[in-house]
């Protein structure tokens, strides 16, 4: 059977589904060939000059990376042109960018975190490209990036389709247009993401937690009391024994967990109350969220499902525990009064 391509898959769902309009194919085909040029930067390293800072600061106040700010670059011109989308908002850039007036505007705005987990870039693992694609709400005030950012404000339930790209030993996208997760893997030679897997299930049931155990101190006791019951093991009130990962790149142990279940946890700590959480809401957990949920899996605050949350503030932080469905219950659960 010759391969199934990403144009494929989005014309066949478009044509069998009709949950695909022409508009979205075109913004899903451009933000895989923006993330085809990102995993060729990714991987010339040093040998592009790409590695080190930049020299600046985003908004969050995180010195950029060189390719976070060129794969911000890569996104943006990208997806200037084709008239699809409305507006786009990114975690390295303080307000929504607004499509040139001398291209034409479409029906969808596009978040994205451009290089998550980029302290990782100079040690060589894994890192990824979050996007969520969202409809641009009718009569949306687009005239002023102040203005536009109202027009992102939407709960995580509205995405009509989140992706990722890992950039890791091969490069993958994983998509959800709503109609379950599919995973693409890069063909470098024919230059084009292939089909390798359909129907993304994540286990209900796990024995792997990816949480930064360096911040159990500043965790509030519910969740500390619940790590603590894992590492306990087999002789603690779970019963069974635990393992544990963290990567310390978002996209590389959600992966794991969409591949063979798990838990993903950063919870509201003491040094981040402040902050809301850690993650940031529109371009990292509403995609990674929609992406779980998809597969079967669950995403919450700890106290709220993380796609019902209305957004306040575009660069807005929550504390995000998903994965394997009847793991995050449990974990929620013990947040219950
Ligand atoms: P910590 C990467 O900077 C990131 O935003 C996520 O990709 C990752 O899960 C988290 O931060 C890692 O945070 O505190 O362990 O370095």
């Amino acid at each position: 059977m010759s391969q199934r391509t990403l144009a494929r898959y989005l014309t066949e769902e478009q044509r069998h589904k009709g949950i695909i309009t022409n508009d979205l194919k075109l913004l899903l085909e451009v933000v895989a060939r923006a993330c085809q040029a990102i995993s060729v930067a990714v991987g010339k390293g040093a040998l592009g000059g790409v590695l080190g800072e930049a020299g600046s600061d985003n908004i969050q106040g995180e010195a950029q990376k060189k390719l976070d700010v060129l794969s911000n670059e890569i996104l943006l011109e990208a997806n200037e042109w084709g008239g699809h989308l409305a507006a786009m908002a990114s975690e390295e850039m303080d307000l929504p960018h607004l499509v040139p007036h001398r291209f034409p505007k479409g029906e969808y705005l596009l978040t994205f975190d451009p290089l998550d987990g980029s302290s990782n870039i100079d040690v060589n693992v894994s890192i990824g490209t979050i996007f969520s694609v969202l409809k641009c709400p009718d009569g949306a005030d687009l005239n002023t990036p102040q203005a536009a950012e109202q027009a992102f404000l939407q709960p995580g339930s509205a995405q009509v389709a989140a992706g990722y790209a890992v950039y890791g030993p091969t490069t993958l996208l994983v998509l959800s247009v709503g109609d379950g997760v599919v995973v693409f893997t890069l063909d470098r030679e024919q230059g084009q993401f292939v089909l390798t897997r359909e129907n993304v299930r994540i286990p209900a049931e796990t024995n792997e937690f990816a949480i930064n155990m360096a911040n159990r101190r500043f965790w509030e006791a519910p969740l500390r009391d619940y790590v603590d019951e894992m590492q306990a093991g087999k002789s603690g009130s779970l019963g069974k024994d635990y393992n544990m990962r963290w990567v310390a790149s978002m996209v590389a142990d959600v992966h794991r967990i969409m591949t063979r279940g798990g838990i993903f946890m950063y919870p509201l700590d003491e040094k981040l109350r402040a902050k809301g959480g850690k993650l940031r809401l529109l371009y990292e957990a509403n995609p990674m969220a929609f992406l779980v949920e998809q597969a079967g899996g669950a995403a919450s605050t700890g106290r709220q499902r993380i796609l019902d949350i209305v957004p306040e503030r575009l660069h807005q932080r929550v504390p995000v525990i998903l994965g394997s469905r009847q793991e995050v219950e449990r974990v929620v659960a013990c947040h219950s009064p």
